[in-house]
């Protein structure tokens, strides 16, 4: 391929779990790419991995390495995402940020494209990627607040480990392989690995994703909450987060509650709106015992959504389960989505 056929794509934080994702959704969806620089942090700079038949070496993500870059996707944390982005933007490259560095900053678009795609007109050069939870709610959330108004919305999560990265996966495979052999376990990651106490995930529920804030809420349900009003132009909405991490591998559910504006909505028609909306397969079959569930999202790019019912006492109020892959619609694809969308609204120099 040469420079006409495409764009020059950097992925930085290329060996983790999202950018081993994000590098084979760039190939899946035959992304145009004339070159792909994979960077990451000095400990794996070296590295050679193997992508449509090529191979390239990973190097140190350094400012240096984003001369002459277009499209530059960051999934490395949010310290890297901080240093570098703004190195990437000076040299000309237009930035996807997979990190919580800049999603709350007024003048960075925070896109999920089946919602709010024309936010990034207002681009500065970098442009934030939701977080997972968030994104896979708002997909199934926007169809009812267009045709229906939404009020209230509150969610609990039951989230996939590999969230916190490929190391939290290994974790919890071989916590619980320790625990089947009568073993002890020493947990070191999850909740979060910068955090003080570790606790066992194999066979468990934790009622903490990331740090507590002085509100009693944790930042991933405070990330929940900002998001979700930024992304739905929503400030007014009331919203309230539960996040959970349970002992799956891959793969986001979510209950969510949620109040309408309009009166006389029956379950079916929220199923009739979902059933076409842009992003959502509905799985939604009680009779047949059909419900989304993470073992069959994995590898997907949609958002499923199914048991919605109404509330038993409020007439404006449904309950709907959201399930979708946390490293796509959650992160990759997403990424991946928001730069096809920048090239066909022509946002890519
Ligand atoms: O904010 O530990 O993008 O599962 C989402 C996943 C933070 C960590 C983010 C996890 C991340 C979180």
């Amino acid at each position: 391929m040469n420079q006409q056929d495409g764009f020059h794509v950097a992925v930085v934080g290329a060996t983790g779990a999202v950018g081993q994702q994000m590098i084979q959704t760039l190939v899946n969806e035959k992304f145009p790419i004339s070159k792909l620089t994979l960077l990451s942090s000095a400990r794996s700079a070296g590295k050679r991995v193997e992508v449509n038949g090529q191979e390239i070496t990973i190097e140190e993500a350094k400012p240096e390495s984003f001369e002459g870059v277009d499209i530059a996707l960051f999934s490395a944390g949010g310290g890297v995402s901080k240093e570098l982005a703004p190195e990437a933007v000076k040299r000309g490259a237009i930035v996807v940020d997979n990190t919580s560095a800049f999603r709350m900053d007024a003048d960075k678009p925070l896109v999920v494209p089946e919602v709010n795609e024309l936010d990034l007109h207002q681009h500065n050069g970098i442009i934030a990627n939701p977080n997972c939870s968030t994104i896979q709610m708002v997909v199934a959330l926007e169809p009812i607040r267009q045709k229906y108004g939404l009020k209230k919305v509150i969610v609990s999560t039951y989230q996939a480990v590999s969230g916190a990265g490929a190391s939290a996966v290994e974790e919890l495979i071989e916590q619980t392989k320790s625990i089947l052999n009568n073993e002890t376990i020493e947990p070191q990651i999850l909740p979060v690995k910068s955090d003080n106490n570790h606790y066992q995930i194999a066979f468990n529920a934790i009622p903490q994703i990331d740090k507590f804030q002085d509100n009693g809420y944790t930042f991933e349900e405070m990330k929940m909450i900002n998001e979700t009003k930024k992304i739905m132009h929503l400030p007014e909405l009331q919203v309230s987060a539960t996040c959970v991490r349970l002992p799956v591998a891959v793969g986001h559910s979510e209950s969510v509650y949620f109040e309408i504006e309009a009166g006389d909505v029956s379950a079916n028609d929220i199923k009739a709106l979902l059933k076409d909306a842009p992003g959502v397969v509905l799985q939604d079959d009680p009779e047949n015992q059909i419900y989304p569930m993470p073992a069959n999202c994995v590898g997907k790019n949609d958002v499923f959504v199914g048991r919605i019912r109404k509330d038993i006492d409020e007439d404006r109020g449904f309950h709907m389960w959201v399930v979708s892959d946390n490293l796509l619609k959650g992160a990759a694809w997403n990424s991946v989505q928001i730069a096809e969308r920048l090239v066909k609204l022509g946002l890519v120099k």
